[in-house]
């Protein structure tokens, strides 16, 4: 009997401990027991981290969405597979059974077809989250043809970048989109963009808002009336396991975005066995992830772990603070949401308003929270652990990225003791070490370093598309024989990990290594602080020195700002030690954000080394405004 489902401490150290003495014989398991393979593998692994190649079930072939829809028609077709909620509260939201979401796919993927996609084609996806944003991704999978989605939020060169490095000859769009109040117009994006993109032949067209848009002749198709004509089934395309299922491009720190190329069978295996187990996921719960599908977050926490499982998914198009901060909690509340995912960027914005919010909804719902994206704060642990889930809801911190496709170091709830800022023990499989500036492994605990993992995990990015060249250097060559994730780490008494934030941002004061997410944790302690970022910048006498950003609470405004950056110096003092205490502490309005929610330290530490003449690309920024407010006030 494999270990698909953990269940106490005791039981995850049993797994854990064998999935590391054999991890082919682990997986292999796993993948037998609870997944439908029209072909078995004839190799579990093969892998080199030096070339780099890495291949899971080769030899395998399936197609994931007979894995997400038809094998669950026999038991659960008319159980909810995703639950729509509609940015306007007063619209009805949508229960979409897996009998109608594998009617849905099929006739997409017939639509899809019709315009000439088959297996291995890239297809561009640029939708808001509306149930077609799931059926596309599944479309396309449903075909063998490779998906790529970008966030709905990308301007029109960040979109045809994307489309021409991977040469996507179609593309599913919509009319626009709703975004609290906002209506946005999408479809002149989308013009803009495949004005430079002349490899796509095709648009298709969903109608969302209904609004005015110019119809390309030739090129421009409404969706729904060729889903309608479209025939209610299709049988699936079998491929290879280690055939492409998508790319998704996340931001390099320097030079143009990296298009991570997952496959197929291995990341089937690894999402759904995670969400299984970091959400400890049962039949009757019903799970949302507030993440946008054009996250690796969405695609692996909303779409493809949760349907492997026959979840019902959670699906929101609008933003928490509309029609106030409370929707979040309504939700929970008006359906009943038993696992709830998000980031801390939401979890500090709406800590910074009103408790009202959270109190006047029943969320007794709620059994598991989660969190994702970047290092939380002991602050916003806090209020998230207190407000949200009563003290009765254990928090899972859970660290991962676009490359590694699933989580990789996270509390398994209601095992796993959880630990303010901990994302603690290491998924099942997953073999993580922490390596010192000359390369060399550091063994034992209470040790702090960089964080790499020495052993493939089934759903491990393969390459960067196009440039396998750049995917060994990236990831391959910092430490021999390991992949390096880019962050900084420590392993604590117990061994327990706790990520202290990418290495980039790691500053050196006067010979010391300051993390910057320790710093911040103490900043934000002040009860008048609602967020901070850290930065370094150059000083003759200590190399570096720090500067902070922050912004203040309501009841922070007004208060005399030397006061208040005495007050602030003496919690780092107290926390850390006076070597982490701001030089320069600028208060400022907004930090800029990316559009999933991290806070880019890059153009920060420009700004506070007055070196603004390069920014980089502010273009995919949340909030570009506040790049120029924040120079403006800094020069003041
Ligand atoms: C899933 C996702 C990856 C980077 C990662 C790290 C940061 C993510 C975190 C976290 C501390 C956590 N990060 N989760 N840092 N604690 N629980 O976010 O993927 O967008 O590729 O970002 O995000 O720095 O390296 P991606």
């Amino acid at each position: 009997m494999s270990n698909y489902h953990i269940k106490h401490l005791e039981e995850y150290w049993q797994v854990y401990r064998k999935s590391v003495r054999n991890p082919e014989m682990f997986w292999e398991e796993i993948a037998e027991e609870h997944f439908l393979w029209r072909k078995k593998w004839d190799k579990v692994l093969s892998w080199d981290f030096s070339t780099p190649e890495i291949k899971w079930f080769e030899g395998a072939k399936l197609n994931i969405t007979e894995n997400c829809l038809d094998r669950h028609l026999a038991t659960r077709a008319d159980k909810t597979a995703i639950l729509f909620e509609p940015n306007d509260p007063g619209e009805a939201a949508q229960h979409i059974t897996y009998r109608q979401l594998h009617e849905r796919v099929c006739r997409m993927a017939n639509v899809l077809a019709d315009h000439g996609v088959g297996k291995g084609d890239r297809v561009c996806i640029y939708l808001p989250m509306i149930p077609e944003l799931a059926v596309s991704l599944l479309a396309c999978a449903r075909l063998g043809a490779v998906h790529s989605v970008v966030f709905a939020g990308f301007s029109a060169t960040a979109l045809s970048t994307r489309i021409n490095d991977c040469d996507c000859k179609l593309v599913i769009c919509s009319d626009g989109s709703y975004r609290g109040k906002k209506t946005i117009d999408l479809k002149t994006i989308v013009d803009e963009a495949l004005e430079d993109c002349p490899g796509v032949g095709t648009s298709l067209v969903v109608r969302r808002t209904g609004g005015k848009v110019s119809m390309q002749e030739g090129r421009d198709r409404w969706m729904q009336s060729l889903l309608d004509a479209a025939e209610p089934d299709r049988p699936a395309t079998i491929v290879d396991a280690e055939d492409p299922l998508f790319i998704l491009y996340t931001s390099g720190s320097t030079g143009k975005p990296k298009g991570m190329v997952h496959t197929t069978g291995g990341y089937m295996v690894y999402t759904a066995y995670t969400f299984k187990n970091a959400f400890q996921y049962r039949e009757e719960d019903v799970y949302w992830c507030t993440a946008d599908i054009g996250w690796i977050t969405g695609h692996s926490y909303i779409v493809y772990g949760p349907l492997a499982n026959g979840a019902t998914s959670v699906m929101f198009e609008g933003v928490p603070s509309y029609p106030d901060y409370g929707r979040f909690w309504e939700i929970v509340k008006k359906h009943q949401v038993s696992q709830f995912y998000t980031a801390p960027t939401a979890i500090r914005a709406l800590a910074k308003e009103n408790i009202d919010f959270v109190n006047k909804h029943d969320l007794s719902s709620l059994k598991v929270l989660g969190t994702v994206g970047e290092p939380i704060n002991e602050e916003a642990w806090h209020w998230y652990n207190e407000n949200v889930g009563k003290k009765n809801s254990p928090i899972i911190d859970t660290w991962w990225q676009t490359e590694t496709g699933g989580i990789m170091i996270s509390p398994i709830p209601y095992s796993t003791p959880t630990i303010p800022t901990f994302a603690t023990l290491p998924m099942p499989g997953i073999q993580p070490v922490l390596m010192d500036e000359s390369g060399q492994e550091i063994q034992g605990n209470s040790v702090e370093g960089r964080l790499a993992i020495k052993f493939p995990w089934p759903s491990i990015a393969r390459t960067i598309y196009g440039n396998h060249e750049r995917y060994r250097e990236t990831y391959f060559t910092a430490y021999p024989g390991n992949y390096f994730t880019g962050d900084g780490a420590l392993r604590d008494t117990v061994g327990y990990y706790r990520i202290t934030g990418r290495v980039d941002d790691v500053i050196i004061v006067s010979g010391h290594n300051l993390g910057t997410a320790p710093i911040e944790d103490a900043i934000n302690e002040h009860p008048a602080v609602a967020e901070s970022a850290v930065v370094g910048f150059p000083h003759d006498i200590k190399g570096n020195a720090l500067y902070g950003y922050v912004t203040l609470k309501e009841t922070g405004e007004g208060r005399d700002p030397e006061n208040l950056r005495r007050e602030i110096n003496q919690l780092i003092t107290d926390r850390i030690g006076p070597i982490a205490k701001l030089q320069k502490i600028q208060f400022t309005g907004g930090l800029p954000k990316t559009r999933s929610g991290k806070i880019m330290r890059r153009i920060l530490r420009k700004i506070a080394s007055k070196d603004t003449a390069n920014l980089g690309d502010i273009s995919t920024l949340l909030n570009p405004e506040v790049v120029q407010t924040i120079m403006d006030e800094s020069l003041a």
